[in-house]
């Protein structure tokens, strides 16, 4: 096996051109059995082993930088760089991340997660390059999707200032997780199926060479004609006219061809962008035919390409696609937005029921939130359906366009909370500070599924900006006797003890449940409450309830910097209630990749825990009554 003799980065230099074929079979092999066994985003990574290979083969790493646009693709690249044998902690607590990690290896040039940053990281290793007086090559790779997301435009638009090398390989597969839209899409596909420019270029040669010369003026507009024809045919001609080299498109799963290419194109003394072609899932036939199912995957039998166990629950996602598709039916003016995202939003049925009010905009979160901005103003009303990471994206574009002219938009803000095995870059942990923050806004969390409906009918009646945050996987479906109806700003009592009251956001109630349960074998019979609202939060509740309790303990998955928990401790404070405060957030920290269990065991965020610390506060309490001297 070859493989087994690539221990680190270099060591691939040492096979000859006609091996490295068979270290692609190898690589797409190791790959499809540990995503298989792990899950992970298997048809990315199978679309460029050819391109890691020939980049490993003609760069010098670390010296050389590679950035990993998105960064799900950069298993071949972890393998090739000595991780090889870490596989089998892929995704797991305290092991291999999907995505790169300049912690993890010198071969990460950059970490990445979010979309379409490689080519403004790539602009400024190479600038820090040039003022250090390094001499190393930086490739920036982008997928088509990834070019659709408005930073790989800002950072264009700066690249062609430069006097240096700096590779931009294009990774066109023509999907982003599903289908890319838009015009940039249309502009690349028209490059992918044009006749080769050369050959067209003779034929209008040719033919202008037929016609007879008539003075300067039919001069001038054959030479226009020339130049709107070019204009036309060249592939890359976008590109061109920012004054960044274009070539392609190549092959991309042609390693000798690549190996050619970036050879000539690391000596160029521009910035460049090398065109490849390549076919996402490549060389594992389930993934090629259903490329979006196997974008990002969890663990499955390589032979059917069958997810191992099946998925027999209603997801959060789930519920809120169910729900919004009842209420289009009935009120016409409800569209739908997506960032890229149909299919992980729960909008996939939406589309194809009311395909002129949905809209997948590409990865281009910003765009998303002042284009609902702009139909709200209009008179319809939108949702925009995000990732709570990706929304933080278009902060500004929901103060500015959204908050300030105090639209009704409304955001689903879906994977809020721990995520999991996607890591730091993927937590949904600050959306209700950076929600929560903003005139005009309303920010809700669901107790329960039922719940996440009767918030979607609320949402659209508000005439202003409201987010309703919910997590990934299993929607809660416990509770669903507790369903009063929604009333703006009003928290909803679960169950009335005294002493300690537990309010809990949104799906932290199953462990706010369990907790209560667990303190109630401690012989304490605490209160607990479900927010409901985090912004504008129940004070009258709060008022109340310091009547007969003196702990308050919140419990929610968001940073605890400005989320529930510290805005309620202000109140309390501000209003001295008297009441003691324990606040269960994330404390001031990133959350790395790990299943969600282990990550809130780390976090201090499960039940246990929780209990744990509500219990020695009241050990430390009755102490210093005690003692009050
Ligand atoms: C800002 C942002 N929005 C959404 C996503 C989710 N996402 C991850 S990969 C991806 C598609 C990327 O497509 P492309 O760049 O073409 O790479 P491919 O997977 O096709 O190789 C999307 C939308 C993200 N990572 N970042």
């Amino acid at each position: 096996m070859l493989l087994e003799n690539i221990k680190s980065t270099g060591d691939i230099k040492k096979l000859s051109l006609d091996q490295l074929d068979k270290l692609a079979d190898e690589l797409r092999e190791f790959i499809i059995e540990k995503t298989s066994e792990h899950g992970g985003h298997l048809a990315s990574n199978l679309g460029v082993v050819e391109l890691t290979i020939a980049l490993h083969y003609v760069l010098d790493l670390p010296e050389d930088k590679i950035v990993w646009d998105v960064g799900h693709q950069s298993y071949a690249h972890k393998i090739l760089t000595g991780r090889m044998n870490d596989f089998d902690t892929l995704r797991q607590y305290k092991g291999l991340s999907g995505f790169p990690k300049t912690r993890e290896s010198k071969c990460d040039a950059f970490n990445t997660g979010h979309s379409s940053t490689s080519i403004s990281a790539g602009i400024g290793l190479v600038e820090a390059a040039r003022l250090l007086g390094r001499k190393s090559t930086v490739v920036s790779v982008i997928g088509d999707g990834a070019l659709s997301g408005g930073m790989a435009y800002e950072a264009l638009n700066n690249a062609s200032k430069l006097d240096r090398n700096f590779i931009i390989i294009l990774n066109d597969n023509n999907m982003s997780i599903s289908e890319s839209t838009g015009g940039l899409s249309k502009y690349l596909t028209d490059i992918r199926t044009a006749p080769k420019y050369n050959d067209l270029k003779s034929e209008v040669t040719k033919s202008l060479k037929k016609l007879p010369v008539v003075g300067d003026s039919i001069k001038e507009s054959i030479s226009r004609t020339k130049m709107g024809i070019k204009q036309l045919v060249v592939p890359g001609m976008f590109f061109e006219n920012l004054d960044i080299t274009y070539v392609g498109p190549y092959d991309g799963h042609n390693i000798q061809k690549l190996i050619k290419v970036l050879s000539e194109v690391k000596k160029f003394n521009k910035p460049i962008v090398v065109h490849i072609h390549t076919k996402k899932g490549c060389g594992y036939e389930p993934a090629e035919k259903y490329p979006t199912r196997f974008h990002g995957i969890e663990p499955f039998d390589i032979k059917t390409g069958i997810p191992i166990k099946k998925k027999e629950f209603i997801s959060w996602t789930d519920a809120f696609s169910h729900t919004i598709l009842n209420l289009a039916e009935a009120d016409k003016r409800i569209v739908a937005i997506t960032a890229a995202m149909p299919e992980g939003t729960g909008l996939k049925k939406f589309a194809t029921t009311y395909p002129d009010r949905f809209f997948d905009v590409g990865i281009a979160e910003e765009h998303a939130v002042t284009f609902a901005a702009g139909m709200a103003q209009g008179g319809l009303k939108p949702v925009v359906a995000i990732y709570s990471s990706f929304f933080q994206r278009a902060y500004d574009q929901i103060v500015h366009d959204v908050c300030l002219q105090n639209l009704p938009v409304v955001f689903a803000v879906d994977r809020a909370g721990i995520v999991g095995r996607d890591g730091e870059t993927h937590q949904g942990i600050f959306d209700l500070t950076f929600f929560g923050t903003l005139p005009n806004m309303t920010v809700m969390a669901p107790k329960n599924k039922y719940e996440l409906r009767n918030m979607l009918k609320y949402a659209f009646r508000l005439n202003s900006p409201v987010a309703i945050r919910y997590p990934r996987g299993t929607a809660y479906s416990g509770l669903k006797e507790y369903d009063s109806p929604i009333e703006y700003g009003k928290s909803e009592i679960i169950c009335e003890g005294r002493d300690i009251a537990i309010i809990a956001v949104g799906n932290m109630i199953e462990t706010a449940l369990e907790v209560r349960e667990q303190l109630r074998e401690n012989g304490f019979e605490a209160t607990l409450v479900n927010a409901r609202f985090v912004k504008p939060f129940d004070t009258q509740m709060l008022d109340r309830l310091s009547l007969n309790h003196h702990i308050f303990v919140t419990i929610e998955e968001n940073i605890l910097a400005g989320g529930f928990g510290e805005r309620v401790t202000e109140y309390v404070s501000q209003k001295h209630l008297g009441v003691n405060m324990m606040n269960f957030a994330i404390e001031d920290t990133f959350v790395e990749h790990g299943d969600v269990n282990s990550l809130r065991r780390m976090l201090g965020l499960d039940a246990p825990s929780i209990t744990q610390r509500i219990l020695s506060e009241c050990a430390r309490l009755d102490e210093d009554m005690d003692n009050p001297f």
